[in-house]
């Protein structure tokens, strides 16, 4: 079977990110969106908040899955038994960070692929930082994230 991990903070998932997971549950038998326990970067959302959101927008895809993991990725993949990281470019600027964080995990794993999306060019603009951007303006982000996300920020901005 052929596992792959699509990894992230997802503060909140946006459609851009929601596109790789599901261009990406075509291509591989099974999907694992993994959301990283990092304490140290500050979070608009908990880890609790963003699992349950990211599982709200992915609960039509019956092969993924969502979780969350501590420590570094490859180590998670392992004890998941997956051997691909699923990974989107949006720009240039994208590139040359991606390019060290998939040449350091080929280090560490040999058996480990990157897998690299291109953006669909309707969500090259789109991260999760210009979604919170927007939204703590009070402006709409209803053609940037699905409306479960929306209605999430909307409770957030307004306290
Ligand atoms: N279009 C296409 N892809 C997109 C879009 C978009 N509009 N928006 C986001 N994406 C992609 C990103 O390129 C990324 O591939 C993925 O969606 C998740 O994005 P983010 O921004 O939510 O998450 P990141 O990139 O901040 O997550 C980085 C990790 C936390 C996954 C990474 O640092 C990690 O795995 N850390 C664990 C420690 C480790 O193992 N480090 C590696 C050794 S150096």
């Amino acid at each position: 079977m052929n596992i792959a991990v699509c990894s992230g903070s997802f503060d909140p998932v946006t459609y851009g990110h929601l596109d790789i997971i599901t261009r990406g549950a075509k291509i591989f038998d099974k999907v694992i969106v993994a959301v990283l326990i990092n304490a140290k970067k500050k979070s608009l959302f908990s880890v609790e908040e963003r699992v349950d959101l990211l599982r709200q927008v992915t609960a039509e895809m019956d092969n993924v899955e969502v979780d969350s993991f501590d420590g570094l990725l490859i180590d998670y993949m392992k004890k998941r038994n997956a051997q691909v990281i699923i990974r989107g470019l949006r720009a240039v600027s994208d590139f040359e960070y991606e390019m060290q964080v998939a040449s350091m995990n080929k280090k560490l794993n040999e058996n480990v692929e990157t897998f690299f999306m291109m953006t669909s060019h309707q969500y090259s603009y789109l991260s999760s930082s210009i979604v919170k951007e927007v939204a703590s303006y009070k402006a709409s982000v209803k053609d940037l994230v699905p409306p479960a996300v929306e209605q999430a920020l909307l409770a957030k901005m307004n306290g």
